[in-house]
């Protein structure tokens, strides 16, 4: 069995109760074939304090059968790597938001420089028989860096995030650079066939690729293979937290407060893809367009903070602050405040319950490779009496969770009377949808996509 490698932006130790799906599903396949994983430490050092751009120290811990590496930034790198490229250009043109994009010059250098630095790190740890496996966007060209130096292993690609259309890759300086980076991999992982159309259509009209076959492009010298897999949750890691006695406890407390009362949940972290601020409308749209909600219908909104230091982040928190006191102010009276509004990070073992005690779970995202919310949402129902999904079209889990109510975010009216239909459909009818997107989600959980996609990779070796 070959060893895996796992390389991504940060590194979580699997075996913390903390950590996500996403790491325990790595976790899983990283313990069984001893494994590695690869990444920053999060550690960012002032250049008083010895830090120097490109070069970083090296931590090394074993947990378990896994050896996590981790490499501390500069702050200089940081940055211009993490800042600037990845959450200042990159997230926000993936998400179709030029308007949001900072294409400062400095940037892409701090940003090949970082990766240069990790191949550097990563290299003489490997052996000649490992799979590697890069995640997102902060790492496109890693694997031309390692192949720069003589590296002839697998290497994987998956990318978290969307894809958008060729047009709008287009606009990035130097995107011929970024995505020529794709042909060192040896299969590029996407979330959606949508985002799959979308670089296939670029690698066709922008790169002159050939098309060998479907999702087998030509160009460089190299053959890339490219597919969706579609991730996942831990469906019976996620059933196990609604049972256990945190979310039992919020369970309670929520229906004890809400008992005359409809529940309506948010989580997110927050973010300008989430549509946020458009959820907000569109409620304040259901409480003006269907009175009989008022007093009753209450939004329980997280939004966890997330990259503060970046500036749209803080403009995106206003925005939201100034909408839920608008509404709490119009509409709320001395017994009901419509928004319970959250920025902090709930627990997680306490957020299921939160989802369990919903009628309706708004995921709205203007823009999402997935969303995973929405996957948790169905997951933590009780079969008998399910709460109903309010899905974007835009996110992601659309593709796949064509059973939830389908919405386009941008038209408040319409999402208003989503949410109403939401709130009043018959139990029969909320049976029978939580049964088939129930059943999805399980047939494509963490597991299935992890085995799907190494399986591919195996296949994909040129
Ligand atoms: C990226 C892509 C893709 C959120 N708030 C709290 C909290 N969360 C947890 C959720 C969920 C996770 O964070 C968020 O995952 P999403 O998939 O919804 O979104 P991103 O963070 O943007 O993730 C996305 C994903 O990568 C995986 O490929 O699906 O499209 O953007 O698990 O439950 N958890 C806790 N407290 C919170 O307040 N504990």
């Amino acid at each position: 069995m070959s060893r895996l490698v796992v390389v991504s932006n940060r590194v979580a130790d699997p075996r913390k109760a903390a950590a996500g799906g996403l790491a325990v599903a790595l976790g899983d396949a990283l313990s069984a074939s001893g494994g590695l994983w690869f990444g920053s430490s999060g550690n960012v050092v002032e250049s008083a304090a010895g830090g120097t751009a490109g070069e970083g120290k090296v931590h090394t811990q074993r947990t378990g059968h896994v050896t996590l590496v981790t490499v501390d930034l500069s702050r200089e790198d940081h940055d211009a790597y993490y800042r600037g490229y990845s959450n200042g250009v990159l997230w926000p043109v993936f998400h179709y938001r030029l308007d949001l994009a900072d294409f400062d010059a400095g940037y892409i250098e701090g940003y090949r420089r970082v990766n240069r630095m990790f191949a550097h790190k990563l290299m003489p740890l490997l052996k000649p028989d490992d799979v590697i496996w890069v995640h997102d966007y902060h790492l496109i060209p890693l694997a031309a860096e390692l192949r720069a130096m003589g590296c002839r292993q697998r290497i994987g690609f998956y990318l978290h995030i969307p894809l958008p259309p060729p047009l709008i890759l287009a606009a990035i300086p130097a995107h011929e650079w970024l995505m020529r980076a794709l042909f060192a991999y040896d299969l590029v992982g996407l979330q959606s066939k949508a985002d799959l159309q979308h670089l296939s259509r670029y690698l066709r009209d922008e790169a002159g690729a050939e098309l060998m076959s479907p999702g087998t492009f030509g160009a460089f010298s190299r053959v890339l293979k490219a597919g969706a897999f579609p991730i996942g949750i831990d469906v019976d890691d996620l059933v196990a937290l609604t049972q256990g006695k945190e979310a039992q406890d919020t369970l309670t407390t929520m229906r004890e407060q809400f008992a005359r009362r409809q529940l309506l949940v948010g989580v997110d972290r927050l973010d300008y893809s989430k549509g946020l601020p458009q959820r907000i409308r569109a409620f304040r749209a259901l409480l003006d367009r269907y009175p009989e909600n008022r007093n009753s219908a209450t939004l329980i909104q997280v939004a966890a903070p997330s990259r503060e230091e970046v500036d749209a982040y803080s403009d995106i928190r206003e925005e939201l602050e100034r909408l839920c006191g608008a509404v709490n102010g119009n509409y709320g009276d001395l017994d009901w405040m419509p928004i319970r509004y959250i920025h902090r990070t709930v627990a997680r073992k306490r957020v299921p319950g939160l989802f369990r005690a919903s009628r309706v779970g708004l995921v709205t995202p203007l823009r999402d490779g997935m969303n995973l919310v929405a996957k948790e949402f169905i997951a933590a129902q009780d079969a008998d009496d399910p709460g109903v999904l309010v899905l974007s079209r835009f996110a992601g889990a659309a593709e796949q969770l064509t059973d939830a109510l389908l919405v386009n975010p941008y038209d408040t009216q319409a999402t208003a009377d989503a949410i109403q239909t939401a709130l009043h459909m018959p139990l029969q009818e909320r049976q029978l949808r939580h049964q088939r997107l129930l059943a999805e989600v399980r047939a494509h959980d963490v597991h299935w996509w992890r085995e799907s996609y190494l399986r591919s990779l195996m296949e994909a070796h040129t």
